[in-house]
């Protein structure tokens, strides 16, 4: 593999200046070894690399809410979706860069190339855990590359959820989606169809992914959770 070029690292210090506005951090970069586990750039050749871009606790609420308000439409069905591609699309651009999404089939594999950029892992809940955030990030958008990238991001250490002897997480959900330290998919969505999931995670999110102790800080705004949860699709 070539070393990276000055020019690709300079790239990601326009990158993310261009974000920090929108609330938007740059999370990890990651090389590919290998051209068939590379997503295509937009030319049709394998990417060399990802810089992988999303939102610390609610860091992204305010700058899309202002958007939203001005927005046609207001941003439509998917709006948080919509400003994702209205604000990485741009940046993509000015950069040389394809912008990938995670919102959009075929899905790209945003968790494994988080796992690889930032040495995170996965919580019970499958969302993967930060030992700083916690639970409260979440991926926008990423940027591929034509050339590699020098690594970036702060590589986290240890898994928080390996010390975690309670799991409060699998306890808290009122569901019992995660009795089998898997995600089930149907349990939580009935769940959240009934009186008291309505009133309860539906309205104030997750309170398995509440019950977390790591990285409280960073818990997004109440209507930031409700808006996260009114967007599955029961
Ligand atoms: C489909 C999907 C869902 C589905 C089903 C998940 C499932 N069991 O398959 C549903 C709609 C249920 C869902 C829910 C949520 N999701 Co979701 N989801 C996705 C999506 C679009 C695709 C996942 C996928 O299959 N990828 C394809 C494979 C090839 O990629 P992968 O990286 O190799 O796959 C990993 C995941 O499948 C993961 N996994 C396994 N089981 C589960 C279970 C859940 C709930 C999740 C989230 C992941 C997960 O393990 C794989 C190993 O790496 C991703 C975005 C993306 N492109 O990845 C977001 C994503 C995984 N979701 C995310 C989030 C935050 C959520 C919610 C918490 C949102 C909310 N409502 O607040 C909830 C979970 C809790 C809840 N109360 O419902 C985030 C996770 C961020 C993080 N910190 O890791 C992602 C990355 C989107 C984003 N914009 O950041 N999700």
């Amino acid at each position: 593999m070539t070393a990276p070029s000055a020019s690709a690292d300079t790239r990601l210090e326009t990158v993310r200046a261009a974000l920090e506005p929108h609330g938007l951090f740059l999370r990890g970069t990651l090389n590919f070894a290998s051209a068939d586990a590379a997503p295509l750039l937009s030319d049709g050749w394998p990417a060399a690399s990802v810089a992988l871009i999303g939102n610390i606790g609610g860091s992204l609420w305010q700058p899309f809410l202002r958007w939203r308000e001005e927005a046609p439409d207001h941003g439509g069905t998917d709006p948080l979706d919509c400003w994702s591609k209205v604000v990485i699309g741009e940046i993509a651009g000015a950069n040389g860069a394809t912008a990938y999404f995670p919102s959009d089939p075929p899905w790209q594999p945003f968790q494994q190339w988080a796992m690889q950029a930032e040495g995170i892992n996965a919580s019970p809940l499958g969302i993967l855990i930060h030992p700083r955030y916690g639970l409260w990030h979440g991926y926008r958008g990423a940027l591929a590359f034509d050339q590699p990238l020098a690594g970036d991001g702060d590589r986290s250490a240890a898994h928080p959820c390996d010390g975690c002897v309670e799991k409060p997480c699998v306890s808290a959900c009122p569901a019992g989606a995660l009795a089998r330290l898997q995600f089930d998919v149907g349990r939580c969505r009935t769940y959240l169809r009934t009186e008291a999931g309505g009133s309860g995670c539906l309205k104030c999110g997750c309170l398995a992914r509440d019950a977390c102790p790591v990285g409280r800080d960073y818990r997004y705004p109440p209507d930031q959770l409700h808006f996260h949860m009114a967007a599955l699709d029961l």
